[in-house]
């Protein structure tokens, strides 16, 4: 619980003061905005002493550095307030001016700072690290507009800029912590001369942990000119001219994964990567340096964790802040470089594996390719085994740098990482064996259960105290619950209530099952195998079936430049038009989509839902962790043998999760039959039909060819086996409107997944990483939690 000093605090005088000192207004004229600005600045106040303290606390230990180009971390001032302990105290004290908490806390924006799982991963690490005690920095780009705002147009995804930092109520300026950082130039006498600079100014945004005892940094470069503005220019009377440098060196944090389908997009995201490996590096540096740590030191105090291959070039550059500015010899500073350094591989998909062109390589980065060079020919020189180059047919493998630079590689689910090892990685693991170790995803307990979930989170402080949170697996201890009728109707009772909230805020109908399929579209995640079961179901219904009444609801955003996946939100949205106004199935059918999906609509949603859907083709979805707070919230999964579905569906128990579709090994052998969609419809009647309505444009009446090339593309390539898959899911969707049909039975499925999911904590993984990767431990006094 909350330290004294922090629960003493008086919101109830507090926050009218800030109003008039951050705005200017008085309680009964303030907007919710201005009371959300008067909270954060109150949060702040709040945060600091505890933030302060933690910095102290963790001087001379051992920290752990986490890269990412994304952390996905959704509005932070509930979270903040719950973890301080404040939360009821804040409702309190806005209640008295007739302000509810809830629409002050609305009024803060969703930073879209990541895309999806890797991004909300980096953010649940950074809030269990926290909650755990570790001394911990997570290191970003504060992008100006994040990934984008999704809107629908005639049932199309249009894309627009999203703007959050007007409202940034957490984070403050550190000028101190600002550094250079160069690109391009020539190299002499091994010293790297760049040949422009810019600034990468800290913004620090704190992350206190679950008690409030212990908070954790997350440090956001945002790009500036070096020299912003050229007076002489401007006298000369080139008035935006001369202010070229800002806008450049704005450009470089303007968005979260530019398009690269052209060479200078391909520049500004190499440019990017390089801007936050460069300034995180220098800083962990700096941190150690000031304690008084030297370069052999440092894999004693510092862990530095590559999230995915983005961050890659923190290798590199690592190896050249020692070598080239410390003196360091070349292979004792690759040698602490790799002792500092651990890679997270988060995908097998060949196409997110990075590969940056040698030429581009070498004109921005030129000192960085030579020491790559020279990695590569030790490592070469060094494993008799052979197991290829990290520069290759013109292009540097970012995968492969990442892996040989680091010390420990970790996969994010038990069949991801076996798959790594036998795939993608197969050469490096024969050379490395002990190397690649397994760490499964987990989420935060904090935000995914007690923050979106508050009436299930007093069902379960009633039953067990508020420990639970901390402890997740304590759950456990309820399994008797799963006999006792009455807690059972309690339960399912929160989860009607969390229909009516999420009818509140989206407008969806309630008395229907909520079978929900969020997470970013992709023909891998098969958005488009649901909806043609949603057009068979349909189908089935008005030749006279009979299924559970159920609203399909999907929601994620298509990559811009993705234009099958953009053809998918297309035809969900037509076919809900269609099915959505059919008076003979209205009562037992309804599809909607969801605009704008980010982790405040998530947080919505998932506690909501009845069922989960997660039916990726297997061996494709590295791990998922929306399919771990479905569970912890109460939803069965219907899902394939696919990441950590797996364990999930080991942890839960077989006979409450949906089972359906082929494993990894038979998808990749069924894959190597020319002809596999076409055999699969040619014995299924069901599918026949359904992708011959969307074909013959039985969704798009106005335009009927408009979902021919969806369909065709099953038809004829169907890569990801929506065909050879599709029997096997209708047939588990039946089993699931058997379970609902019966509601005893539906409740004690859902109760299972709830009090067995516990194990999917990200504190349980990041004490994996604490133990197997970074060896670090808490501080004194806080690792006993
Ligand atoms: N898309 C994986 O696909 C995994 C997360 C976090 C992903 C997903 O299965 O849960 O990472 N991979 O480990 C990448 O982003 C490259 C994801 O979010």
């Amino acid at each position: 619980m909350p330290k004294d000093t922090v629960a003493a605090a008086d919101l109830g005088r507090d926050l009218p003061r800030r109003l008039m000192a951050e705005r200017g207004v008085a309680p009964e004229e303030a907007p919710p905005g201005a009371w959300a600005v008067a909270l954060g600045s109150v949060l702040r106040e709040r945060i600091g002493p505890v933030w302060v303290d933690a910095r102290r606390g963790a001087r001379g230990a051992k920290h752990v550095s986490y890269l990412s180009m994304e952390f996905l971390v959704g509005r932070l001032m509930g979270d903040a307030l719950r973890n301080l302990g404040l939360f009821d105290e804040a409702e309190e004290a806005l209640a008295v001016h007739g302000v509810r908490l809830a629409d002050v806390l609305a009024e803060e924006p969703d930073p879209a700072l990541g895309n999806g799982g890797l991004g909300r991963l980096a953010a649940c690490f950074l809030e269990s690290l926290a909650s755990l005690g570790v001394p911990a920095f997570g290191y970003g780009l504060r992008y100006e507009h994040g990934l984008f705002a999704q809107s629908l147009e005639g049932g199309r995804q249009v894309e627009r800029a999203d703007h959050w930092l007007h409202a940034d109520m957490l984070s403050v300026r550190r000028p101190a912590r600002d550094v250079t950082v160069g690109f391009a130039g020539h190299v002499a006498n091994g010293a790297w001369h760049p040949s422009e600079f810019v600034d990468a100014r800290a913004h620090d945004v704190p992350v206190p942990g679950w008690g409030g005892e212990w908070c954790a940094t997350l440090r956001l470069w945002q790009p500036a000119a070096h020299e912003p503005f050229d007076l002489q220019q401007f006298n000369a009377g080139d008035h935006v001219g001369a202010q070229e440098g800002e806008a450049r060196a704005r450009a470089l944090a303007r968005v979260l994964y530019p398009e690269d389908g052209h060479e200078a997009g391909q520049a500004l995201r190499l440019k990017q990567e390089y801007l936050l490996c460069a300034a995180s590096v220098a800083d962990v540096l700096r941190r150690h340096e000031a304690a008084g740590g030297t370069s052999a030191d440092l894999p004693d105090r510092a862990a530095i964790q590559m999230n995915d291959t983005h961050p890659a070039l923190a290798a590199p550059e690592l190896v050249r802040l020692l070598a080239d500015e410390r003196g360091v010899e070349m292979g004792e500073a690759i040698r602490i470089a790799r002792a500092c350094l651990g890679y997270t591989n988060h995908t097998l998909l060949p196409e997110a594996l990075e590969a940056w062109p040698e030429g581009l390589m070498w004109h921005l980065l030129p000192r960085h390719m030579q020491i790559i060079c020279e990695i590569d020919a030790r490592h070469y020189a060094e494993t008799p085994q052979r197991p290829g180059s990290v520069i290759d047919h013109g292009v540097v493998r970012m995968g492969d740098l990442a892996f040989v630079m680091s010390h420990r590689v970790n996969g994010v689910s038990a069949l991801h990482t076996d798959l790594m090892k036998r795939t993608v990685f197969e050469g490096l693991h024969r050379a490395h064996p002990g190397r690649i170790v397994n760490q499964t995803n987990g989420v935060t307990p904090r935000r995914w259960l007690r923050g979106c979930n508050p009436g299930l989170a007093a069902l379960y402080d009633e039953a067990l105290g508020p420990g639970w949170v901390m402890e997740p697996e304590r759950l456990r201890e309820l399994e008797p619950m799963l006999d006792d009728a009455g807690w059972l109707d309690r339960f399912m009772e929160v989860k009607r209530a969390n229909q009516a909230r999420l009818a509140g805020a989206c407008g969806t109908p309630t008395g229907f099952m909520h079978d929900v399929h969020v997470k970013r579209i992709h023909e891998y995640k098969r958005q488009h195998l649901n909806l043609l079961e949603t057009i068979a179901l349909w189908q089935d219904l008005r030749d006279g079936g009979e299924h559970a009444p159920r609203l399909k609801i999907f929601a994620g955003k298509a990559a811009p430049g993705y234009a099958l996946a953009k053809e998918i939100i297309r035809a969900i949205n037509d076919v809900a038009a269609v099915v959505n106004a059919d008076p003979a199935t209205r009562d037992r059918l309804r599809v909607a989509f969801l605009p704008d999906y980010d982790v405040s609509l998530a947080e919505l949603l998932i506690p909501a839902a009845d069922l989960s859907e997660q039916i990726s083709t297997a061996g494709k979805e590295a791990s998922g962790t929306g399919n771990m707070k479905f569970a912890l919230n109460g939803a069965p999964t219907v899902g394939t043998l696919d990441g950590a579905n797996v364990e999930i569906r080991e942890h839960v128990g077989a006979e409450n999760f949906f089972l359906f579709g082929l494993t990894a090994e038979e998808a990749m052998k069924r894959r190597a039959l020319p002809d596999h969609a076409a055999r699969a419809i040619v014995v299924s009647h069901r599918l026949e039909r359904a992708l011959d309505a969307l074909q013959r444009g039985a969704f798009s009446p106005g335009e009927p060819a408009r979902h021919a090339s969806l369909a065709a593309d099953i038809r004829r390539s169907d890569h990801f086996l929506v065909a050879s898959d599709f029997d096997d899911y209708w047939r588990a969707q039946r089993e699931v409107d058997a379970a609902f049909a019966d509601p005893a039975r539906w409740a004690r499925m859902a109760v299972a997944n709830a009090l067995r999911s516990g194990w999917f904590s990200s504190d349980r993984t990041i004490r994996g990483y604490m133990d197997e990767v970074w060896n670090v431990a808490p501080v004194p006094g806080l690792g006993s939690r």
